[in-house]
């Protein structure tokens, strides 16, 4: 992609816009960014942009900014059909988000994860595999880091910027020939970098040529409804993950998800599957006490752990577990490795972590459970007894969906937040309410009530962005009070 010259304009000034700016800045672009934050909120950021020679636009979006550029790269929060993107689409400028620029830059292969839930777990386990393996491993996209910031660590790590056109195919070469050979555990391709990368809708939905090299799709589930409008619309955008594979690639989907399993009809690629309850054509699953691989059909499954040795909690970890295992296997890694990380691999912070017992309560942090199905996920670990803090910012969810489990398992809900009315009309009559408003009441309200061998979970199916900056600063809250109690 050439950008020497080019007026690129950056949307949004997150961390992904800071990152691309920088970045098209240092290429030879001429780079303007343009935030709808006042210069007051975002006067952390600015100065480094000024001092790299970027434009700063603040304050909303002016429709000449959108006018006289030759690309605009969007952040992954900026929605797709605002008036002013309409306008450049009008006008014919070509669109991409951050995920498409970095990944015509990023060296190696990459190995993608999305899905509704479960993509941060599955995301840093795949990343200890790999680098335990000793395999150069970059972890990012929507778990944090951005895309574009890994470039010059993959560049780096991949012998500098020479090697850079002739890498990518050989390698390929090398792991198609070892799929073939029905023996996937070679160390032929050793010295690749592995960029894995968590993929989130909103980043899929302005991808034009990405193309990983191991995609994986762990489930699809209603989410993020108030930007992408339908489901439908919503999976269409997962199916971008594959969109660009060829039979080359691979592609790990969850055998047990009706909406997932259909995009096996859409890849080239070739179709690994995973399933916590039944066999595989080929893939990962679970064989009586074993996690398995079959590496493909026909061929003897080969075992590769005990799932009493998985250290995470909940069957959707499992789930998590046999994709992860699946991928790292079709990229050679062996099973007596993959099993020695995943035994060691600790739960991620925000997804189910446990934070403390206070008398007898034990606290669980699942701030990053921001859908419907994340919260179910997160009920479904516990047998019962549970203080659930539901809220925050609604995402035109059905909270009805959480009525069953919630009678089965939890004795009170709290809610918080500006989706708290929505939350208690659709659960009333089903369980005990308490409207807590802010996390704080909520969680001292809940101790106060819990009795010793009952569980207080924070799994808020909702965004934070009312009351919080994101889901990790919700966390962090959750976890300073509870310390407090303690
Ligand atoms: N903005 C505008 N105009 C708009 C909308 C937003 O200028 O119309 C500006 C905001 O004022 C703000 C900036 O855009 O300054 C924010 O951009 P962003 O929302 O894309 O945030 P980033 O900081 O760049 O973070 C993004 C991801 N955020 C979202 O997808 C909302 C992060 O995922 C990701 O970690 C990061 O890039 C690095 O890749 C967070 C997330 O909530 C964790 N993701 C969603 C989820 O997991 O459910 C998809």
């Amino acid at each position: 992609m050439e950008l020497k010259n080019k007026r690129v304009l950056v949307v949004g000034l997150g961390k992904s816009g800071k990152a691309a700016a920088l970045f098209l800045q240092e290429r030879g672009a001429r780079v303007t960014v343009s935030d709808s934050r006042s210069a007051e909120a975002l006067a952390s950021e600015i100065p480094d942009l000024l001092d790299a020679g970027v434009m700063v636009e603040t304050g909303g979006h002016g429709l000449m900014t959108f006018r006289k550029q030759d690309l605009i790269v969007v952040s992954p929060g900026v929605p797709y059909d605002m008036p002013e993107l309409q306008q450049a689409r009008t006008l014919g400028l070509p669109i991409i988000g951050e995920l498409e620029l970095a990944s015509h830059y990023l060296r190696g292969k990459v190995v993608a994860i999305t899905g509704s839930n479960g993509k941060t777990t599955t995301t840093s386990l795949l990343g200890k595999i790999f680098a335990d393996a000793g395999r150069p491993t970059l972890v990012g996209g929507n778990i944090g880091t951005p895309v574009i910031d890994l470039i010059a660590e993959s560049i780096r790590l991949s012998g500098g910027e020479k090697q850079e056109q002739e890498q990518p195919q050989e390698q390929n070469a090398g792991i198609l020939r070892s799929a073939q050979n029905d023996n996937v555990d070679i160390n032929g391709d050793a010295a690749t970098v592995w960029s894995i990368l968590e993929v989130s809708s909103f980043q899929l939905e302005t991808v034009v040529t990405f193309s990983p090299h191991i995609a994986l799709v762990l489930n699809i589930t209603p989410d993020h409804l108030d930007r992408h409008g339908t489901f439908e619309n919503y999976a269409s955008m997962k199916a971008h993950i594959t969109a660009k594979q060829t039979a080359e690639d691979f592609f790990v989907l969850n055998a047990e998800d009706k909406p997932t399993q259909m995009l096996a009809a859409l890849t080239k690629a070739q179709v690994y599957w995973f399933s916590s309850k039944r066999p595989v054509k080929q893939g990962a699953f679970v064989h009586g006490e074993s996690v398995v691989f079959l590496a493909r059909e026909g061929a003897w499954p080969e075992p590769v752990m005990p799932v009493a040795e998985i250290p995470i909690k909940g069957a959707h970890n499992v789930e998590n577990v046999l994709a992860a295992v699946c991928a790292a296997r079709l990229a050679g890694i062996s099973s007596e490795s993959i099993r020695a990380s995943v035994a060691s691999f600790k739960a991620v912070e925000h997804r189910l972590e446990f934070v403390a017992k206070v008398r007898g309560v034990d606290f669980y942090n699942d701030s990053k459970a921001t859908n419907v199905d994340a919260t179910k996920k997160a009920l479904e670990a516990f047998a019962g007894g549970v203080h659930l803090i539901l809220g925050g910012k609604d995402k035109n969810s059905d909270y009805t969906e959480l009525a069953e489990l919630i009678r089965a398992r939890v004795k009170t809900v709290y809610t918080i937040g500006s989706a708290a009315q929505k939350i208690e009309r659709h659960l009333a009559g089903v369980v005990k309410i308490v409207s807590a408003g802010t996390l704080e009441v909520a969680v001292k309200t809940a101790a106060a009530n819990a009795v010793a061998g009952e569980v207080v979970v924070l799994a808020p199916a909702c965004s934070s962005f009312d009351q919080f900056t994101g889901y990790e600063q919700r966390g962090r809250v959750f976890k300073e009070l509870v310390k407090g109690l303690a």
